[in-house]
Parts: structure tokens; sequence; C-alpha cells
């Protein structure tokens, strides 16, 4: 058997290694430094209650975007010699984002030990390859991602670190092969457990969903579907669940081959980006040939975000939420004996309020980012939530779900169907939405990211905002200026969330202005870049009149993108004429 030696290192703090809002992204470039990556594993470690790192088992994957391989090795090598007794490890490094948190929660492995944490290894929407992101962030014994007084405790660690311990002499494990290598280091036996992660999430989605009455729509003629994984992890996962286990033709995956560059391009899941399926769907500028298919969905990198399309038809992700907490107490066998409550986050639109309000549901509005739903969670107080940003989940797992979204959908449109297979008409993507909006309203939503904007002027912008709010009468003066048509601005406050659960507090999550018809801006920086500032505007309206539904959303949100605009001087303070992305 191999026996390593552990060496203890010298190193010195390395600056801005503050993690974000999902985990610690930055250039390959500047994970390629010197000490880079050790730092922050070792912080990370020091962070950790000591049972969690002595003699536990953690896991260590990603979507496999380049520098994943060789930040692999050195995690197993560090994890070595901090005394961890075993690492998982998703053949060629590959687990998708809600994989791990599956495997977190549900795995036993060849020794009959629990996970009880992990490295993911990905800067998820982000685009891939020596010159683009890489990132690492850590998820907690529940499956979630740490929370904000682990990543705080990481970063201070980073400010103070002057040493790392790390197995130098252990070998390269050959992670494409799937078993377990055994080695011996000072403090006992150590291995590592390269396996197939795929085989425990088709077994998750199994006791979710039923994958029968769905296989039976996607075998119908009349049902035709594509999915589109952006080069990102979520290919390793469709081609098992949609196309061997619920009989989808090959023919309608496109781009699930996993890629380190994700093919050149931006693995973010929307009508920008994903520009094939977008295509593909009719949705594009150029109609295309042939029958377009019912049903479209993409993933993001690490496939932890979805997006929803039907024939000629975007569903934005704060419809899709509400539509799936409207439908999954009959459409999914998980939550037959009903929700146990439901949430979004703060910039979400408020169609899922309506449905909770109806349904008579618990629900909960949460700051941004996926680690303040896992609390809720795990008190039971929640069991379908979703982000405007395309993301969607459910407590299963303590992460959203790009594939369990789609499985969800596709569960939607098998029980409205299930009569009609052999009928005359499908019920499409387009009927169950339109219907939603006739039942519930429609908030016209939208958001404009300006990417890459110069920090400086971006937390000016913010200020100004900020500062804006404690007259509400020259902002209402303001607004007649440019639009007397909108309503005027009732309220004005950065977002607070006091945790129900732990009772923590978080300040400063998104600048919100809200109207008297119910509309709503909100500002807010990104925390997931690595260039400069991204500036995100949040654009709302209500309309319960359902002869008024059925507008252009841009159109119909015009007058108050000119009010958010003037509102944040946008031009003013950045430069920019228009936005690099809409969604
Ligand atoms: C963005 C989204 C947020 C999401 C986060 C992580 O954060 O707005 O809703 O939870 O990305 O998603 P920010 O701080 O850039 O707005 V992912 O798919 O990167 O894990
Ligand atoms: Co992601």
């Amino acid at each position: 058997m191999v026996m390593f030696t552990v060496v203890r290192k010298e190193t010195t703090p390395i600056e801005g290694q503050k993690p974000g809002t999902s985990g610690l992204r930055k250039k390959v470039t500047v994970f390629k430094q010197p000490n880079y990556l050790h730092n922050f594993v070792q912080s990370t470690f020091n962070a950790l209650p000591a049972d969690k790192v002595k003699g536990a088992t953690i896991v260590v994957s990603g979507d496999g975007r380049y520098f994943s391989k060789d930040a692999i090795q050195i995690i197993i090598k560090m994890a070595a010699a901090n005394g961890v007794k075993c690492v998982w490890v998703g053949q060629n490094g590959l687990m998708s984002t809600p994989a791990v948190s599956g495997v977190i929660r549900e795995r036993t492995g060849a020794d009959g030990s629990k996970a009880t944490g992990a490295f993911i290894l990905t800067a998820s929407h982000n685009p891939g390859g020596p010159h683009e992101d890489f990132g690492v962030k850590y998820n907690m014994e529940n499956g979630g991602p740490a929370p904000e007084a682990v990543t705080d405790k990481i970063f201070a660690n980073t400010k103070i670190i002057n040493e790392y311990f790390i197995a130098e002499d252990l070998p390269d494990v050959d992670i494409s092969v799937t078993g377990v290598t055994c080695c011996n280091g000072p403090e006992g036996p150590f291995s590592v457990e390269v396996f197939d992660s795929s085989v425990d999430y088709v077994k998750l989605m199994k006791s979710i969903f039923d994958f029968e009455s769905i296989q039976k729509l996607l075998s119908s003629p009349k049902f035709t579907f594509c999915y589109d994984a952006l080069h990102g992890v979520a290919g390793a996962y469709a081609k098992r669940i949609f196309v061997e286990e619920l009989g989808a033709d090959e023919s309608s995956l496109i781009n699930c081959v996993p890629k380190e560059d994700f093919g050149g391009g931006h693995p973010d899941p929307n009508l920008t980006y994903a520009k094939e399926l977008v295509a593909r769907m009719g949705l594009g500028k150029s109609s295309p040939q042939g029958e377009l298919p019912e049903f479209g969905a993409a993933a993001d990198g690490d496939a932890d975000r979805n997006m929803i399309l039907g024939k000629r038809f975007f569903v934005t992700p704060s419809d899709s939420v509400a539509i799936i907490a409207a439908n999954a107490v009959q459409s999914i066998p998980y939550f037959a004996s009903g929700l146990k409550g439901v949430a979004r986050s703060m910039p979400t639109s408020a169609a899922l309020d309506v449905v909770a309000k109806n349904l008579n549901l618990k629900f909960f509005e949460v700051p941004t980012g996926w680690k303040f739903f896992g609390n809720l969670m795990d008190a039971g107080l929640c069991s379908v939530c979703g982000e405007e940003s395309f993301g969607t989940g459910s407590d299963h797992i303590r992460e959203k779900d790009g594939i369990w979204a789609v499985l969800a959908w596709l569960s939607i449109l098998a029980f409205r169907n299930k009569d009609s297979l052999d009928g005359e008409k499908l019920v499409t993507v387009e009927d169950i939405v339109l219907q939603h909006w006739a039942t519930y309203g429609r908030h016209y939503y939208t958001r404009y990211d300006y990417e890459n904007v110069d920090a400086g002027a971006a937390k000016e912008l913010m200020a100004q905002l900020v500062s804006l709010q404690s007259s509400l009468s020259d902002v209402n003066k303001m607004i007649k200026e440019v639009r007397p048509e909108v309503a005027d601005v009732v309220e004005a406050d950065e977002f607070e969330y006091k945790d129900p659960v732990d009772g923590s507090v978080s300040k400063h999550q998104g600048i919100r202005y809200l109207f008297a018809d119910g509309s709503r801006l909100v500002f807010r920086l990104s925390g997931t870049g690595s260039e400069g500032a991204t500036i995100r505007i949040y654009i709302e309206q209500y309309e319960k009149d359902s002869s008024k539904t059925g507008r252009d959303s841009q159109e119909a949100l015009a007058p108050l993108v000119d009010v958010a605009l003037k509102l944040s001087k946008m031009q003013e303070f950045t430069g920019r004429s228009a936005p690099t992305v809409i969604t």
C-alpha cells in the first residue's frame, strides 16, 4: 500500500478571497497563482469543526471546467494531510451541484461512511477555459452551501493564514476509472473513492417523480422535446435520464457532451446565451425549418439552473416556480401529501406569493442565493422554492436543481395530458402558463444586467439610489417628469432578512422601490462576477385583469424601465446606454 507523509508549507495571506453569493469565483489565471487555491482550501478546513475534517468523508467534484482536474488532485492531497479519512470523487471529476447535494445527503460509501461536506469546483454559469473563470464552494452536511457564518470565518482565515498542509508524495489518483484507492498516512488509512454519480442521482429522481407517466408523454408522437446542456455537466445526467430512462430520442439532446471550456460558450441558460435551443424553439430571429419541439429546456455549467421553453414561448423563472408550486400536489408523487411551504428570493416576482395566498401555504421571502432556503427546508417549513435567475428546486436536496425542474414541468405536462395523449390536441406549455395567468394574474417581469461596469461607478450609483430613498416626494417628482403614467412610490428601503429559524440577520440585500400598484424596482450588485461589477435591475408589474395579460413584456414594462434608468442615473454613472443582457 502507498505510504504518504505530511508536509507543512509556509504561506502568506492573499487578498480578495471573500466568497460571494455562491463561493469564491476568480479567473483561472488568479487560481493558478502559487498558493492561491491552497490558501483557500486550508482556510476552509480551519473554519470547520475538527470532526468534520479529521476522520471525515468529503466530496470533491464539479462541473468539469478547465483547471478542475488539477484542483481535484491538490484538494485530495490537502485533505489527506489534514486528516480526512476518505474523499469521494465523481468519475472524471464530474458531479453537478445538485448531484453533490444529493450525494452528501443520501449516499453511503464503500466503507459504510457518509459524507459531511463537499468542495464543489464550479463557477456555475460563468464561462470556462484558460482565460475564463474557476470557482470553489463549500457545502455542509445538510447538502447546502455553507451559511454566512462559515463563509465569513473562511474569509477571516484567508487574511491570517501562514501555513498549509499537503501530502506532496501522494501519487495523483486516476479519476477516470471508478474504484477505491487506499493508502496510509501518519494518521492512518486514507482512501479515494471514484464513482459515477449519475447512478445516485437517477435513483433520487425516481423516488420523486412518476417516470412511467413521463415516459408515456415522451413516447407520444405528438410530444417533441429538446434539451440543451450548453456543454455543462448536465449532459452527463441528461443522457441517462431523458434517453435511457424516459425513452427520448438521442437527437433531443444538444450540447450534451461536457467540455472544459463549454465549447467556448457562456453556459448560462437564458434567451441570450442558449442560442441554439432558442432558435430550435422558434424564438430566434429566423424561423427554423420543420416542426418545432413542444418543449425545450437548458441548464447552466453546473446544472443547477434551468430555462423552460414551449413552442415559440418563454416561461419566466418567476412564473415557473409559481406554476410548479400550484401544480405540484396533483402532478408529482413526492408532494402528494401537500406542500410544507414555499419561498422565493426577494428580487423574484411575486407570482409565487399569489399562489401561496390562494392555496393557503406558508410563504417566505429570502435574500438572493440558495443558502437562505436551506434553513427553512431543514426546519420543515418549505417544499418548493425558486429565484428569478433560472433557479428552481425543492427540499429533496439543498441546492437548486436544473434537471429536477425539467422533470417537474414534464410531470405537469404528463398530468394535464394524461387523458388527451390519444386525443386531438395536446395541452402545451403555453396553455399551462396562460391558464395560470387567467387564475392568478400575470407578473410582467424583466431583468437588466450591466456587466463588467467600473466597480467604483457601480458603488456610487447604488449609494445614490439609497440616498434618494430619504425623500419619496422628490422620487415621485422625478418619476412624473419621465413617465407620468407610472404609479407613485409608496415605500423604499434596503432589503434586510431575519432568518426565522436561527435569527441571523442579513443586511443590504438589495435596494427596493415599491409602487402603489404593487409594481417593484429592485437594484443589486452581483456577488458572482469575477471582473469589475455587475449591476442588476429587476423590474416587475402585476396585472390582474385577464384581458390585459397577453402583452409583450418589454412593451408592458417600458415605462418602469425608463423610471429605473432615470432614478439610477445609469448612463451618467456607467456610460452605458444599454444593458449587456436582458432576461
Ligand atoms: C446570481 C443570481 C442568484 C443565484 C447566484 C448563484 O447571483 O442572481 O439568484 O443564486 O447567481 O447561481 P448574483 O449575486 O450574481 O446576482 V449559480 O447557478 O452561480 O450557482
Ligand atoms: Co449554477
